[in-house]
């Protein structure tokens, strides 16, 4: 049987359209999802929409429409901007979906009957931009902790969790699964934090209208984010206890940026072990990104819708950008002067230059037939095992999800081969060593094959283009990233070959 592979994004709320920070998470997610698909493993997909909650009640108001009418044109935008991205989800949960509403409602009861969801009166603050209580102590200066607003004061009666017993478990599930918390860098705080006291959780709001009701006392409705991590296990028909929670459950990983990684580390894992079921794998907590510096926030304008950037860039390069430009994990900076820095070097030079190269050679020397390898270098061999490598430095980099590794193993033989050129000179070999030339252009095809297939998973429009212009058609698998498998003899057609990435000509300043 194949192995399964179930990762997810964070819902993400319909409170405003999605920007860069959003695409960020979900293009990694996709590009995990493809290098499993590829790699012949099982994969559940899974994003969504986090649509419950005061957050969402305000935004809709004050646009002057009904939360649902609301949630359902935001909806549409998020699906749009990730066909766009190529995003390949198998299922798209909304948390305002019947089948989510179910589930939320019998965890509610279920816990509710053991004893681990209680009544009482919670008296705070609660940061209706961040959906979270705060205690008295944790305010500064009388501001949220984490985002540095406004709080409102509550007095209410409501329903708790019993997350303080969980204080122990989660040590011990943290000290047994070293790997549970990435980065590692991560993991300290969160530690002490289990360490310094848990405090139960309040679960349920009086006030707030828009959300899933507390099925045996209708007027308090479940905390947005009660609700909304048990998504997780709706999409895999917890309810049901079916084949497909057999199969997908536990999730192997959760990403999800830094500021939402208490709730899916400490949270979410306690809310598990309360219900019997098992903990993910994994989580991942992301860095975050500032724009030319700055925070980004609709109040200064700087908020980086993602279309603009393919409008002018196309969507694989900020695909590349993204996962390129910062080593997961750690914060970055989206600049315009460094995109096009990164795509001139890295994409119009490196790898569209190496294509236009080797096929405008072929298609000189040899009328675009491949041609037989002959007599063989040192540096052709120095060629052969960096690609021989690559599957096990991919598979590696992706486990531990170090996308710039990734890349920068798929750029050392992209800027090989182009050395690799240079060093050759294939026009003398033309004049002087024609057996010799066919080894060439046949190792800088090959090459460029395998190149395409690794980028696959990133960059899924280049892959193809590259393709048909190399005049591919084979299944794209894992396997096939091995020495030899374009065929000699072959004619490549010259169709479609306009540049991967024409090079951008930066206004003077
Ligand atoms: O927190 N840089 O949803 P959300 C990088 N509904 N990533 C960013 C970012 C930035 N500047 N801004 C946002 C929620 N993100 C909850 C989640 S899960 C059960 C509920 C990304 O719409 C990052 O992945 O605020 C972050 O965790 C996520 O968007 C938060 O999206």
């Amino acid at each position: 049987m194949n192995k399964k592979f179930y990762i997810t994004t964070p819902l993400y709320y319909v409170n405003d359209i999605l920007h860069i920070g959003h695409a960020y998470c979900t293009v990694a997610v996709d590009v995990l999802a493809r290098f499993r698909r590829l790699k012949g493993e099982e994969v559940f997909f899974l994003t969504g929409t986090d649509e419950h909650g005061q957050k969402i009640e305000q935004a809709a108001r004050l646009n002057g429409e009904e939360p649902q009418a609301w949630v359902d044109r935001i909806v549409e935008e998020d699906k749009k901007l990730w066909k766009r991205l190529n995003i390949s989800y198998d299922d798209f949960i909304q948390t305002t979906q019947v089948r989510h509403k179910d589930t939320v409602q019998a965890v509610f009861t279920k816990l509710y009957e053991k004893g681990d969801i209680y009544k009482g009166k919670y008296e705070g603050w609660y940061c209706v931009p961040c959906e979270t209580f705060c205690l008295e102590g944790q305010l500064v200066e009388g501001k949220c902790p984490e985002c540095g607003r406004i709080t409102e004061k509550v007095a209410e009666e409501s329903y708790f969790f019993k997350l303080s017993e969980y204080q122990e478990r989660l040590l011990d599930y943290f000290n047994k699964n070293p790997h549970f918390m990435m980065p590692p860098s991560r993991q300290a705080e969160m530690i002490n934090f289990v360490k310094n006291g848990l405090k139960d959780l309040s679960v349920s709001r009086l006030g707030t209208k828009w959300g899933i009701p507390v099925p045996f006392d209708s007027k308090h409705t479940i905390y947005v984010w009660f609700d909304a991590l048990i998504n997780y296990i709706t999409a895999v028909d917890y309810l049901k206890e079916g084949e497909k929670f057999k199969k997908f459950w536990p999730a192997d990983i959760h990403l999800v940026g830094k500021e939402i990684f208490k709730f899916h580390v400490i949270i979410w894992p306690a809310m598990l072990m309360a219900l019997d079921i098992e903990i993910p794998r994994k989580v991942f907590g992301h860095g975050w990104w500032t724009v030319e510096g700055e925070k980004m926030s609709k109040s200064k304008g700087n908020v980086v819708n993602p279309h603009q950037v393919v409008d002018e860039f196309g969507v694989d390069a900020f695909r590349y950008f993204l996962l390129r430009e910062v080593p997961f994990g750690l914060d970055g900076d989206f600049s315009r002067d460094s995109f096009i820095n990164r795509y001139n070097a890295d994409l119009a030079n490196d790898l569209g230059n190496l294509l236009n190269r080797t096929l405008v050679m072929l298609e000189k020397y040899f009328e675009g037939i491949v041609p037989f390898p002959g007599s063989k270098e040192k540096t052709d061999d120095d060629l052969i095992s960096l690609i021989q490598k690559l599957p096990s430095n991919l598979d590696v980099s992706l486990e531990t999800l170090e996308f710039h590794s990734a890349f920068s193993y798929i750029w050392e033989i992209v800027n090989f081969a182009n050395k690799y050129i240079d060093k050759t000179a294939p026009w003398k070999l033309f004049k002087e060593n024609k057996e010799r030339l066919q080894t060439v252009i046949y190792n800088l095809i090959e090459a460029l094959r395998i190149v395409s297939l690794a980028i696959a998973p990133f960059m899924p429009e280049t892959s193809e283009k590259m393709e048909k212009q190399l005049g591919l058609s084979h299944q794209k698998s894992f396997e096939s990233m091995t020495w030899g498998g374009i065929k000699s003899g072959n004619k490549i057609e010259v169709k479609d070959r306009e540049p991967l990435f024409p090079r951008i000509i930066k206004p003077e300043k």
